[in-house]
């Protein structure tokens, strides 16, 4: 019997690991005693989940391991604070990571089973929107590979982010229930329960030394409930925790109802206690302004503080000088900022500390990471939601805020009140509102973007007086993607040919990947490389034709978008170019061009009305398009449903062309462009985000670079931006948005799809969509003759895999250890 390739290895957290015969029967055992079932009845489910438990004796020993030694070596440890993690499945991943996968494989296959069907009984982990979401999810990965000490917290979502269906073109969201018969990952620890307050008021007393306190009479207390679920690092490395925290109605309070009568009224409060953890806001950059919202970040910033603190003292006592050396907190977005007043609120109420002291521990524990500069999803609450909900963290915000401009501003700029009104955390406007991001920055002693253009932004255009305050508190994290799910799990035919040409060290160092450059003009290399993209793109048909019955040819060019849907994206420049495409087919039917096919994959926020009629737009001109003979395959357009982790696996390695092609200045990084490229994809890009610095590391011939800069577009607003001139001017632009409004799509129906027109025209086109068309349709172009060189196109696509080892998240992990947490790698030793 074959023994699986890993030994044990000493400063692992998981020591032995099993052959495929100890796979085999510990997971018929599990099928046997924790399924409660037999292999001549057992369901694919069952199969699956005898399987993760199997996995499991093995995660959870990592996990012993882990947690021990950082307790005895009583490490410093980053705490990542997100509203989201956009897990996906976690089978492979862990299976990968501990280095079983290829033993499993085996193992199952002996018991008469294929892993990828197992694979496919796993729903997506989908606690998250989009980019911001999946980097958490990614950067957890690589702290554990990298054996930092770090813990994720977040919400434990009953539903994560809605499934999407299409119904005649438009967009319907189903609820997500990804756990209804529950998760073969997770631990339940309701030892660790904690209780937190909301709602109620604050009452001045004074003790008898005539000192003044603050008590806060909270008006409801709810329980949350942590959930653990391992994080397996690459090789058997740390396994870490991410701790989601799930509410309910506390004990204590219901029993007090209960016991005056109130039964129904009891049970209500459960409910509303237990609607925090429901459902995940379906926003991406935008801010909802919800209560419930409020309270979810609330919840799970006061219940990851108190256990943080919790376990400091268990370790350190009542002695709180050290805090700040051992604990360090990375706030992803502004989402958590709530934790900067709870932790004084923490430090001045419960802990009598005086207000400086609280403060400077505050100070040099919290940083904080900005996502976007879209003004829509800069966080404000308003002030009167606040006192509501958290009375006494407004009192506290309300004096962070005097303190700030009285020591800070005033010091800086005497008597300037323009300053202050811009500075204050609180906005003064009709609604006075508390603005989450200049409480973020006051509190941090990091400030960071996520791309190296994106963090000038953040110092030049949001916060420019706070960087002349503090000019070192602003750095620059360039965002990245784990290659072990970006690349070897969800690619392994990619991942082999680079084990055997540059050895199989990249995973977990991907700058070994430059070796492969060497490669980039050699004929076999090529024709494997390209070999194994064909093969990709034939198994992403299977799917396209399970999915939308609709068939592709995967010898035609795969130009594939994936991203959340919205405006600054552009997916409409997009279609606009399919569009001009189709028309120049009618009008010569010979047009002689490489067969594309575009494929989709977005959701819309379900309030997002214009994003919705992308979709339906986008959907009714596939309709069209791929049921025109006239076209004969030249053009196919597929808007694959339900877009989620598990399908970006599916689509990334089978993309020719990566479009990135966001407005300049408005995509703060990007991360689907550094997995695509990663895969071999070209990308077709602006001058924003992350794409300057992939353009960078692949030089201009390997990346097709297009539209207005960053500059540019400042420039070109701020002379005046016509939208109509471009519609004048331009008798393509003008022909194809005036057939969007004929019937010609919508069999009759005509007006159906104007919305996009009256945006780009009417609505003055806010993200210069007309401004860039001419521009984007050469660059495509450009990739198009490109891609007529078959030799030329594959050395340009060896050559992006090879030049993309900047863009993994363990380099962006290192760097935030350098430039923000200073924190040590930890060893783990066994049992
Ligand atoms: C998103 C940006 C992306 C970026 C991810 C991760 C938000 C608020 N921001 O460009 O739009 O890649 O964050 O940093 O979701």
């Amino acid at each position: 019997m074959k023994k699986s390739t890993s030994k044990a290895k000493a400063s692992v957290a998981i020591a032995a690991l099993p052959s495929t015969e100890e796979l085999k029967n510990s997971i018929i055992k599990h099928l046997h005693g924790s399924l409660g079932t037999d292999v001549n009845k057992a369901s694919p489910q069952a199969w699956w989940r005898a399987t993760c438990a199997a996995v499991n004796e093995y995660v959870y020993d990592g996990l012993r391991n882990t947690q021990r030694t950082h307790y005895l070596q009583n490490t410093r440890a980053v705490h990542y604070f997100s509203l989201e993690y956009l897990m996906g499945r976690l089978f492979s991943n862990n299976l990968h990571n501990i280095g079983v996968y290829d033993a499993a494989k085996v193992a199952l296959a002996e018991l008469g089973l294929n892993i990828a069907d197992l694979e496919d009984q796993e729903e997506d982990m989908a606690l998250g929107n989009g980019g911001l979401g999946r980097l958490a999810a990614c950067f957890i990965d690589s702290m554990a590979t990298l054996n930092f000490p770090a813990i994720g917290y977040g919400i434990h979502y009953e539903h994560g982010l809605f499934k999407q269906e299409f119904s005649d073109g438009r967009q319907i969201e189903r609820p997500d229930s990804w756990r209804e018969y529950g998760n073969p990952w997770e631990i339940c620890r309701p030892e660790s329960i904690q209780e937190i307050s909301v709602y109620g008021y604050v009452e001045t007393t004074y003790d008898l030394q005539g000192k003044m306190k603050k008590v806060w009479h909270p008006g409801r207390i709810i329980k949350g409930v942590p959930w653990d679920i391992p994080v397996v690092g690459y090789q058997g490395s740390s396994v870490n925790v991410l701790r989601l925290w799930e509410s309910r109605a506390s004990d204590f309070f219901n029993w007090d109802v209960f016991n005056s009568g109130g039964y129904i009224d009891a049970a209500r409060q459960n409910i509303e206690a237990e609607t925090i953890s429901k459902v995940l806001y379906p926003n991406d950059e935008t801010d909802a302004g919800k209560e419930l919202r409020l309270i979810q970040q609330y919840f799970f910033c006061s219940c990851s503080l108190k256990d943080i603190i919790r376990r400091y003292k268990r370790a350190n006592g009542d002695d709180w000088s050290k805090f700040p050396q051992q604990v360090a907190i990375q706030l992803n977005d502004t989402h958590p900022a709530v934790a900067i007043p709870e932790l004084m609120r923490i430090l001045v109420d419960r802990a009598d500390m005086g207000w400086d002291d609280a403060w400077n521990i505050c100070q040099h524990v919290f940083a904080y990471t900005n996502h976007t500069l879209l003004p829509e999803a800069l966080e404000k609450w308003s002030v009167r939601l606040f006192e509501k909900v958290l009375p006494r963290h407004l009192e506290i915000i309300y004096e962070i805020n005097r303190r700030f401009l009285v020591e800070q501003v005033d010091v800086l700029w005497p008597g300037d009140n323009d300053k202050k009104r811009k500075l204050s955390i609180i906005e003064e406007s009709h609604e006075p509102m508390v603005r989450m991001g200049h409480l973020s920055v006051v509190g941090s002693f990091r400030v960071n973007g996520v791309a190296q253009i994106h963090s000038e932004l953040v110092k030049s255009d949001l916060f420019p007086e706070m960087v002349a305050l503090w000019p070192d508190k602003f750095t620059n994290v360039t965002n990245g993607v784990t290659p072990r799910r970006w690349l070897k799990a969800c690619n392994p035919r990619l991942a082999k040919l680079l084990d055997e040409t540059i050895g199989d060290e990249w995973p977990r160092d991907l700058k070994q990947l430059e070796k492969f450059a060497a490669f980039a003009d050699d004929p076999a290399i090529q024709d494997a490389f390209m070999a194994i993209k064909q093969q990709n793109k034939a198994d992403l048909a299977t799917v396209v034709k399970k999915l939308t019955n609709i068939s592709i040819d995967p010898h035609a060019i795969f130009d594939v978008q994936i991203k959340r849907l919205h405006e600054y994206k552009r997916q409409h420049l997009n279609l606009l170019h399919i569009l001009a495409l189709y028309r120049r087919i009618l009008q010569n039917p010979d047009y002689d061009m490489v067969p594309r096919v575009f494929l989709f994959g977005a959701k819309a926020a379900p309030g997002y009305k214009l994003a919705k009629e992308i979709i339906y737009a986008i959907n009714k001109v596939a309709e069209k398009i791929n049921n025109d003979k006239r076209v004969k395959n030249r053009l196919k357009v597929v808007f694959m449903p339900n877009y989620r982790v598990t399908l970006a696996e599916k689509m990334i390695p089978a993309a020719d062309v990566s479009e990135q092609i966001s407005t300049a200045g408005k995509e703060a990084s990007g991360t689907g462009n550094m997995k695509l490229a990663l895969n071999g994809a070209i990308t077709v890009g602006t001058l924003d985000g992350a794409n300057i610095e992939i353009a960078e590391e692949v030089g201009p011939d390997n990346i097709s670079i297009f539209g207005l800069t960053v500059d540019e577009v400042k420039a070109l607003q701020a002379k005046g931006y016509h939208s109509w001139d471009y519609y004048y001017q331009d008798t393509e632009i003008k022909a194809i948005l005036d057939w969007l409004e004929t019937d010609y799509f919508t069999p009759g129906k005509p007006g159906e799809l104007s919305a996009i027109k009256r945006s780009l025209l009417e609505g003055g086109d806010p993200y210069l969509v007309l401004a860039d068309f001419q521009s984007y349709v050469k660059a495509q172009e450009k990739v198009e003759s490109w891609y007529r060189d078959q030799s030329g196109w594959a050395k340009k696509a060896i050559l992006n895999t090879a030049l993309m080892g900047k863009f993994t998240s363990d380099r962006s992990i290192e760097d935030y250890v350098e430039r923000v947490w200073k924190l040590d790698a930890c060893k783990i030793s066994q049992d």
